[in-house]
C-alpha cells in the first residue's frame, strides 16, 4: 500500500519532466580488484583507521558491478524514465593515464545499452570522487596535470559511449571534493590545507570547462553540465558576526562555483579572505571555466545555518532532523532556486540528488520509511513552487535508488528506496519505493494516460516485497 502523501501531486510537471533515482561507483559496485580495476583514493581511505565510521569499505558494497542486470530490472520497476550513474575512473583507467581497461568500459558501455533497452536515459557523471589513487600519488587534483588526464580520460568515455547517453557530467559537488577532501580531510583523500583545497577546486572547475570543449569538439551533441551541492546560507542569529559569516560562507559554498562558471570571476570577498592561499590562476582560466553548459545539477538536502562561533547546533533548531542530523527543510530548496535564477542567466536545472538517511527498521521484511516519503513529497511540491516562480527545473532524481556505502558513515546510513540487506545483497523496495513508482504512474496517467508501465517489470525483481 502506498501512503497518501500528496503535495507533490497538486503542482503539474510537463511529460517530458525527467524523473529519476541517482547512484555513484564507489558507492554501489563493489568489485573493487576486479578485471584489472585500479584502486581508487577511497580504497586507500577506508584503510585508514577511523575514516570510516563503522570501518568498512567498498570492496563488496552493493555488488552491483556483478548484478547490474539485476539493478536495471530493479530501476525500470519504477518507472523512472532516467538514471544517474557515475564512471569510475579507475575502472576504466587503471592508473589515471595511459592505458584503458576493456573490461571497465565494457561494463559501462553494457550498462548503457541495458538502460537503453529498457527506455531508461542514462545520466553519466564522470566524476563522483573515485579519483586513480596513481594520480593521488603525483598530487591529486592539487597537481594541474590531473586537469588534462581528466580530459583525456572524459574522451575515452566519450569515444565509447557517444551521444546514446542523455548527459554528460562532469564533476559530482567539487566543493565536496575540494573542502571535505583537502581541507577538513574527513573524506578522502584526507588532506587538510586550505590553500590546496582552494587550487583543488580551481582545478576541478578548469577540468570542467575544458572537457566541455573538448567534448564539444569531438562531436559530443548531449547536454553537458557539472552538478553542484548547494544551500542557502543563513546565520545562526541576526548579529553582525553571525551575519558576516554566512554572507563568506554562502561565497565558499555557493558563489564560488557560481561566478566563475556563469560570471567568468571569482568572488572577490573570497579570494580576499583567502589571501595567500588563494589559487594559482593562469591566464585564459576564467574564460575556460565559463565555457556555457547545457544543464546545472543542483544536489540539494538541507540548508546550512552558520554561527560566527561555531556553536550552532542542528538539535537547537527545532525543525525535524533527519539520520544524519541535518535538517529537513524543503521550503530552503525553493529559497534557493528562486534565488539562483535571479542572480545567474541560468541553463535549465535538474535536481540531480535528493532525498534523505532514515533509521528505517526493517519489521517483518518490511520498511515503512513514511518519513522518507514525506520528505522526498515535499522536496518534489517544493521544486512545483519553484517552478511556478520561472525557475526551469526539468529533472528530479531520488537520492539514492538502494541503500549503499555513505562515505565516511559507512554503511550505518541508509538513503535507499530500495532496501539493501548487506549479507545476501537482497534489494526490497521500501514503501517510499512503492510511494516513487506510483507517484511516477499518477503522472504518466495525468500526461497521457498510460497507468503504469513498471508492474509488469516489478514481478521480476528479486527479493521485491
Ligand atoms: O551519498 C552522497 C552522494 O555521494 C553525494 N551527495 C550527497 C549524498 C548523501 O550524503
Amino acid at each position: 500500500m502506498s501512503s497518501a502523501h500528496t503535495l507533490s501531486r497538486q503542482h503539474d510537471f510537463p511529460s517530458d519532466f525527467v524523473w529519476g533515482v541517482a547512484t555513484s561507483s564507489f558507492q554501489i559496485e563493489g568489485a573493487a580488484h576486479a578485471d584489472g580495476k585500479g584502486p581508487s583514493i577511497w580504497d586507500t581511505f577506508c584503510q585508514v583507521p577511523g575514516a570510516i565510521a563503522d570501518a568498512s569499505d567498498g570492496l563488496i558494497a552493493c555488488e552491483h558491478y556483478e548484478r547490474w542486470q539485476e539493478d536495471v530490472n530493479l530501476i525500470a520497476s519504477l518507472g523512472v524514465n532516467a538514471y544517474r550513474f557515475s564512471i569510475s575512473w579507475p575502472r576504466v583507467q587503471p592508473m589515471g593515464q595511459g592505458e584503458f581497461n576493456e573490461a571497465g568500459l565494457n561494463f559501462y558501455a553494457q550498462l548503457v545499452d541495458g538502460l537503453l533497452a529498457k527506455g531508461i536515459a542514462p545520466y553519466v557523471t564522470l566524476n563522483h570522487w573515485d579519483l586513480p589513487q596513481a594520480l593521488q600519488d603525483q598530487g591529486g587534483w592539487a597537481n594541474r596535470d590531473t586537469v588534462q588526464h581528466f580530459v583525456n580520460y572524459a574522451s575515452a568515455i566519450f569515444k565509447r559511449l557517444g551521444n546514446r547517453v542523455a548527459a554528460y557530467t562532469t564533476h559530482n559537488e567539487p566543493w565536496v571534493i575540494a573542502v571535505l577532501g583537502h581541507e577538513s580531510g574527513i573524506f578522502a583523500p584526507g588532506l587538510k590545507s586550505r590553500a590546496i583545497a582552494a587550487q583543488v577546486s580551481h582545478h576541478l572547475l578548469l577540468s570542467h570547462g575544458m572537457t566541455l570543449q573538448a567534448l564539444r569538439a569531438q562531436g559530443c551533441t548531449v547536454p553537458l553540465g557539472i552538478v553542484l551541492n548547494l544551500s542557502p546560507t543563513v546565520p545562526a542569529t541576526p548579529s553582525a558576526a553571525d551575519q558576516a559569516k554566512a554572507l563568506l560562507e554562502d561565497g565558499r559554498l555557493l558563489r564560488w562555483y557560481m561566478d566563475p562558471l556563469f560570471k567568468q570571476a571569482y568572488p572577490q570577498d573570497v579570494i580576499d579572505d583567502l589571501g595567500e592561499q588563494a589559487p594559482h590562476i593562469e591566464p585564459g582560466d576564467l574564460e575556460i571555466i565559463a565555457t556555457p553548459i547545457d544543464y546545472l545539477g543542483v544536489n540539494y538536502y538541507t540548508r546550512s545555518v552558520v554561527s560566527a562561533d561555531g556553536s550552532w547546533k542542528p538539535q537547537n533548531s527545532g525543525l525535524p532532523l533527519n539520520d544524519m542530523d541535518w535538517e529537513i527543510i524543503p521550503e530552503c530548496l525553493t529559497q534557493l532556486l528562486v534565488r539562483m535564477h535571479h542572480d545567474y542567466p541560468l541553463p535549465p536545472i535538474y535536481i540531480t540528488e535528493n532525498g534523505g538517511a532514515f533509521p528505517d527498521p526493517l519489521r517483518d521484511g518490511q520498511v515503512n520509511d513514511q518519513d522518507r516519503i514525506a520528505y522526498i513529497d515535499q522536496h518534489i511540491a517544493a521544486i512545483g513552487h519553484a517552478r511556478d516562480q520561472g525557475v526551469q527545473v526539468q529533472g528530479y532524481m531520488v537520492w539514492s535508488l538502494m541503500d549503499n556505502f555513505e562515505w565516511s558513515s559507512g554503511y550505518s546510513k541508509r538513503f535507499g528506496i530500495v532496501h539493501v540487506d548487506y549479507k545476501n545483497q537482497n534489494r526490497s523496495y521500501k514503501a517510499s519505493a512503492v510511494w516513487y513508482r506510483d507517484f511516477l504512474a499518477y503522472q504518466r496517467l495525468q500526461k497521457n494516460g498510460t497507468p503504469s508501465s513498471a508492474s509488469a517489470e516489478k514481478n521480476r525483481v528479486t527479493g521485491v516485497v
